[in-house]
């Protein structure tokens, strides 16, 4: 199979960066890598948030803020590419066609953000139909995708199993809100839909056993037709 990976900020880099996690990470990205082609794509996170927050002291240009956030998107990258050592592209890479390139090398490819104006579950996604993944594993900080958000709703319920339409529905719910049901950004959910893009949603619980999950093994949601 093919495989992208689209691994959030927050997840790799709580408040610091998890060291235990990240490596466990790549481990298992290693070991699926000897049977999967893999290509991950790595969030921004609270850190980003924070810059970004810290820029609008200094200016409204969203644009501009976007740029920050595709930096730190990248940093958090170099962390995972160091954790890969040999078996990544010592390089963060910014376009999609040079990931198919670096996976034709037999290395990972491992992107951040590419351009302002979304996020990198949009990248996660864009690259998933660009190189007509088999799979999309996603790793958030909710271990699936809710009926609303289980951090304010102690009675929200976790999907199993939904559809593309279904995804987009609650993802363009969720962002009207404004809160995290543990669904990728609508933008993204779009992207998924138009791709048919078969798509797993697991918390980081799930992603310590990440060689389990691509063989269906996870308590996340599945996305499918
Ligand atoms: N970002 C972009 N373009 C990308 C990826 C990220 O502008 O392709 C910026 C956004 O401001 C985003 C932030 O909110 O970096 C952090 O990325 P994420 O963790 O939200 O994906």
């Amino acid at each position: 199979m093919r495989i992208v990976f689209d691994i959030g900020g927050s997840v790799l880099v709580p408040d610091d960066p998890d060291v235990d996690f990240i490596g466990k990470m790549a481990y298992e990205l290693i070991k699926i890598s000897e049977d999967h082609e893999v290509a991950v794509v790595v969030g921004g996170g609270k850190v980003a948030r924070k810059y970004i927050t810290a820029a609008k002291t200094f200016t409204p240009n969203e644009t501009f803020k976007d740029y920050i956030g595709i930096h730190i998107t990248r940093a958090n990258a170099m962390l995972l590419i160091a954790a890969l050592g040999e078996k990544a592209y010592p390089f963060v890479i910014q376009d999609f066609r040079k990931a198919w390139e670096v996976i034709q090398l037999k290395k990972i490819p491992i992107m951040g953000g590419t351009h302002p104006g979304h996020t990198t579950d949009a990248v996660s996604a864009l690259l998933a139909e660009y190189l007509q993944a088999d799979l999309l594993v996603v790793v958030t900080n909710v271990d699936g995708v809710y009926d609303s958000d289980p951090r304010k709703n102690p009675n929200a319920k976790k999907l199993d199993r939904i559809t593309f339409d279904q995804l987009v529905e609650i993802a363009m719910q969720a962002e009207s809100k404004a809160g995290g049901s543990g669904v990728v950004d609508a933008l993204a959910a779009k992207f998924i839909q138009r791709g048919k893009i078969k798509t797993y949603i697991v918390g980081k619980k799930d992603a310590y056993h990440l060689f389990d999950v691509v063989k269906g093994r996870h308590n996340g949601t599945v996305v499918e037709p």
